[in-house]
């Protein structure tokens, strides 16, 4: 069965000519769903121009949270291409592989500084030979007939570092996005009466699917902010702006300590806003259970708790309505199929038994983008095998870590081990490095280097960082810095990562 065709309501139902209700909001602009449903079809038809279809092209945007970056992902659904968010605090060599991975031809830029000439994104694409267009310029006044798009075309092609050195395409289509938006609509009641800020970058799912694409489903209002920027977020949280939040569990835990710099009245003002909202979810990174002791002394809210990975959306939930453990991410989600498998490959049956995570649904991806081998070693009969290593303890799923050394997680960004010590490496005076996450009450896991110098070298942490600037988005860069003489490897010459962590000092 075709769906969703660009044109009828099974496209974000609340985007109709005729719905005048609030959908965005950012400072003192809103625009209605009718406003977001005409741009979008006029960015559609601009990037159509005389084509029937865009047939999978896949079309990148370079843009801060706004409404020309919501303009871009339904345009491009609607006219058939795949989006290619970019992440716009990315350094240029990795855009440049995002972008020729992807095979992009056309890149969108929002009005504004970025779209000045000269611009290393611009001269970039000019090498790389690529199309900048700034959105209003695409935007055409006669609409064009919108394609009918299958469920099973590609939408989405998102960035997520793995066990491998540079991150790789994750490809979703219609159908997954659509399972992956109707799972939470479902299990965590949204309403069109309801209200959110949208804080966290828009090159991953949790801002993409769980807040924006959620809210625009339901008919909801999104209130869009560049980055999180506690005082304007937990102004408008005090002014009962809001019935739902969601933030990772680095986004708490900031929230605690600027509440803790306020005088009393003020603070209680926040914390009575957060205590009228229905609903307050945490996710991307594990939430320490003293945080999520410490959010229900202060708001009253019992945070909810859920685990998803940019191949699958999300897939367990702590209950909307229930007992939210803890510790725990809860339940297999609606429609989301989840298997437990021990180190041989036999599924875990029982409770209190470790094993990898393993998932079936629509929700599930595709494949990797030109990538069939790694797609083919994510899957087993079906499966998609997640990496992440969890216990069941009746019904309810516990994380108990990760199968690789290597990923690490720093205030709900997952990062490449590998990725970051390849770019280490080019520094003159490193000879040898090893990168891993030491655990870290604020970011979950803080990024740490481990080198050997050449000889006759220096290098400090700051020296490092200003290196790494232009390299490396800056939450891959390495907050700490050690210098040792040797690497600890075993029999076989590899690093041994755990014995690195052994080495820092428990913090105080
Ligand atoms: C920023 N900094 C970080 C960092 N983010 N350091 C380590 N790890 C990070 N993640 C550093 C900056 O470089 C800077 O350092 C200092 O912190 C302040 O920067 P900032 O930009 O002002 O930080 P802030 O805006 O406060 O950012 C914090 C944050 C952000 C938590 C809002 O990290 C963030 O948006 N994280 C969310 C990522 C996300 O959406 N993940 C979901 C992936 S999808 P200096 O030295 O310059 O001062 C997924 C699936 C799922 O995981 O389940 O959802
Ligand atoms: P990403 O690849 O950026 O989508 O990150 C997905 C990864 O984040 C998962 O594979 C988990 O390792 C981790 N993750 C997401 N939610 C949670 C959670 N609630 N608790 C622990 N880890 C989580």
């Amino acid at each position: 069965m075709p769906l969703p065709t660009a044109d009828t309501t099974d496209f974000f139902p609340p985007l109709r000519p005729a719905n005048d209700d609030p959908a965005l909001l950012q400072g003192t602009q809103s625009w209605s769903y009718a406003a977001l449903d005409a741009r979008s079809k006029s960015l559609a038809s601009g990037l159509l121009h005389d084509c029937r279809d865009l047939e999978e092209e896949r079309i990148a945007f370079f843009m801060p949270a706004s409404v020309d970056y919501v303009t871009a992902l339904l345009g491009v659904w609607r006219a058939g291409g795949i989006a290619v968010p970019l992440n716009v605090a990315a350094a240029m060599p990795e855009l440049e592989h995002v972008l020729t991975t992807a095979g992009v031809r056309r890149l969108l830029i929002g009005a504004g500084p970025m779209a000045s000439a000269g611009t290393p994104l611009r001269v970039l694409c000019a090498r790389l030979d690529i199309a900048v267009l700034t959105l209003e310029t695409v935007l055409q006044e006669n609409l064009t007939p919108l394609p009918l798009l299958d469920p099973g075309r590609r939408a989405l092609m998102l960035f997520t570092s793995g066990t491998t050195n540079k991150p790789k395409g994750v490809v979703s289509t219609h159908r997954n996005i659509r399972a992956q938006i109707s799972t939470l609509l479902e299990a965590w009641a949204w309403q069109r009466s309801d209200a959110l800020p949208l804080f966290l970058p828009l090159h991953h799912i949790h801002g993409i699917i769980n807040i924006l694409c959620c809210a625009l489903w339901a008919g909801a209002r999104v209130e869009l902010f560049v980055k999180f920027d506690a005082d304007a977020v937990l102004t408008a949280v005090a002014n009962g702006a809001y019935t739902v939040f969601m933030a990772v569990p680095t986004v708490y835990v900031l929230i605690l300590r600027h509440l803790s710099t306020l005088p009393g009245p003020d603070s209680q003002r926040i914390t009575t806003g957060f205590a009228a909202m229905r609903l307050n979810v945490s996710g991307s990174a594990a939430c320490p259970v003293t945080l999520f002791q410490q959010w229900q002394a202060l708001t009253g809210q019992t945070l909810l708790e859920r685990y998803g990975m940019t191949e699958i959306g999300m897939g367990i939930a702590n209950p909307y309505r229930g007992e939210r453990r803890a510790g725990a991410v809860g339940l297999p989600l609606p429609g989301v199929e989840v298997a437990l498998h021990g180190e041989d490959g036999r599924v875990i049956a029982g409770d209190g038994e470790p094993g990898e995570i393993r998932i079936r649904g629509d929700n599930v991806f595709l494949e990797y983008w030109n990538n069939p081998q790694a797609t083919a070693q994510s899957f087993r009969a079906g499966w998609f095998c997640t990496g992440d290593i969890a216990v069941r303890e009746d019904g309810y799923y516990r994380i108990m870590g990760r199968a690789s050394v290597d990923i690490i997680k720093s205030g709900g960004y997952k990062l490449s081990a590998l990725e970051i010590e390849d770019v280490l490496l080019a520094h003159a005076a490193i000879a040898e490095c090893a990168v891993i996450g030491i655990e870290d009450a604020t970011w979950g896991e803080l990024v740490s280097a481990f080198v050997v110098l050449r000889p006759g070298t220096s290098l400090s942490l700051a020296a490092l960082k200003h290196w790494c600037e232009g390299r490396l988005s800056p939450y891959k860069v390495p907050r700490q810095l050690q210098v040792l003489t040797a690497l600890p490897r075993n029999a076989m010459g590899k690093v041994t990562k755990p014995a690195l962590k052994a080495l820092v000092p428990p913090a105080p």
